[in-house]
């Protein structure tokens, strides 16, 4: 629906403060032709909140299933990551949710302590994830790192050094992957690898393409969490950037682009008017019927994840899925 999209130039934010970040891509965007504002806008404080509400609809079947794999297949993923080595935990994200307590849980169970190291840019999303997981699973060190994964100098991805008898597994869980263009899924990637010792492992959770009508329910659910998930987007622009978005004047659109492979997300202007972006000093014109893409949730098809972990230094070992083929989950080796 909106080519332009995956051709985004990609603006680099090495030197930029957070606030100013946000500045650019929504200067960026907004004066783009489609218009379109990053995914990672969502996750301000209710944005965060609204995504943990998505996570227990019944229409979002992405986390329950994979909870199901982890639930049924921990043990084995362990196993088959660890190479007989004592296992290191890394994840990419804060890492507050059950799922990876579910493996954190496992990984104390085999070897009697763990520790983990969730990454995220974000230091007080990492100190409450630490204070949360050390009060609730006893045996679990956490040491938080704070770096950004997704942009920046690839020799800036470091973990830091390991014991001797250890070995890292690198989680990145909940189809976090799949809000990456594929150009940039790969260079994600690669980072990583970058940052990690051959024999070290990298567990990517992602889901599946399927019909249409239950990837566009996921999306698009009856309660409406979804819409107002996507329109938070507007309200932080009116909060940080001193915007006038009348939010209820934009509806949200969820659409399968099946030649693409991925849920795309829309805001689309129900009229023909003018917002004003007072801290950014900037009018955007909407035709009435347009839209701003804000996000892609790629999904991929069976064999695709192994090829991209081939495509960026590791060696695809094992895949474990859900009795509907609807998620997998692909174990990684670094070579
Ligand atoms: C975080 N990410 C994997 C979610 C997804 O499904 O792409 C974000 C989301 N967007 C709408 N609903 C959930």
């Amino acid at each position: 629906m909106n080519a332009a999209a995956s051709t985004a130039p990609v603006l680099q934010f090495d030197e930029l403060q957070f606030d100013e970040r946000v500045a650019a891509v929504v200067r960026e965007g907004l004066t783009s032709r489609p218009k379109r504002l990053p995914a990672w806008l969502f996750y301000d404080q209710a944005g965060s909140r609204l995504f943990d509400e998505i996570t227990k609809l019944d229409e979002y079947y992405l986390t329950r299933t994979e909870r199901g794999i982890f639930l049924r297949a921990s043990e084995e993923i362990l196993e088959r990551a660890c190479s007989g080595r004592r296992l290191r935990i890394a994840e990419l994200g804060a890492g507050s949710a059950e799922k990876t307590r579910l493996l954190l849980k496992a990984a104390v169970r085999r070897q009697g302590t763990v520790r983990y190291e969730p990454v995220d840019v974000s230091a007080s999303a990492l100190e409450g994830a630490r204070r949360r997981i050390e009060r609730e699973i006893p045996g679990v060190s956490v040491a938080p790192r704070v770096l950004d994964y997704t942009d920046g100098d690839d020799r800036k991805f470091h973990l830091g050094p390991m014991d001797e008898d250890e070995s890292r597994l690198v989680l990145y869980i909940g189809s976090s992957i799949g809000n990456f263009e594929p150009h940039q899924a790969a260079r994600l990637l690669r980072r990583v690898r970058a940052g990690l010792e051959v024999g070290d492992a990298m567990l990517l959770g992602v889901d599946l393409a399927k019909d249409k009508a239950t990837l566009v329910a996921a999306y698009d659910d009856a309660a409406g969490v979804t819409a107002a998930f996507n329109k938070n987007i507007l309200e932080r622009l009116n909060r940080e950037l001193d915007a006038d978005f009348d939010a209820d004047t934009f509806a949200h659109r969820a659409v399968w682009n099946k030649a693409a492979s991925r849920m795309e997300m829309h805001l689309v202007s129900r009229t023909a008017q003018k917002a004003n972006i007072a801290a950014l000093d900037l009018i955007v014109d909407f035709a009435a019927g347009e839209s701003i893409h804000t996000e892609n949730s790629y999904k991929y098809q069976p064999g695709q994840i192994e090829a991209l972990l081939a495509e960026t230094g590791f060696r695809a070992e094992a895949t474990w899925t859900d009795p509907k083929g609807w998620f997998a989950v692909c174990l990684g080796r670094a070579e």
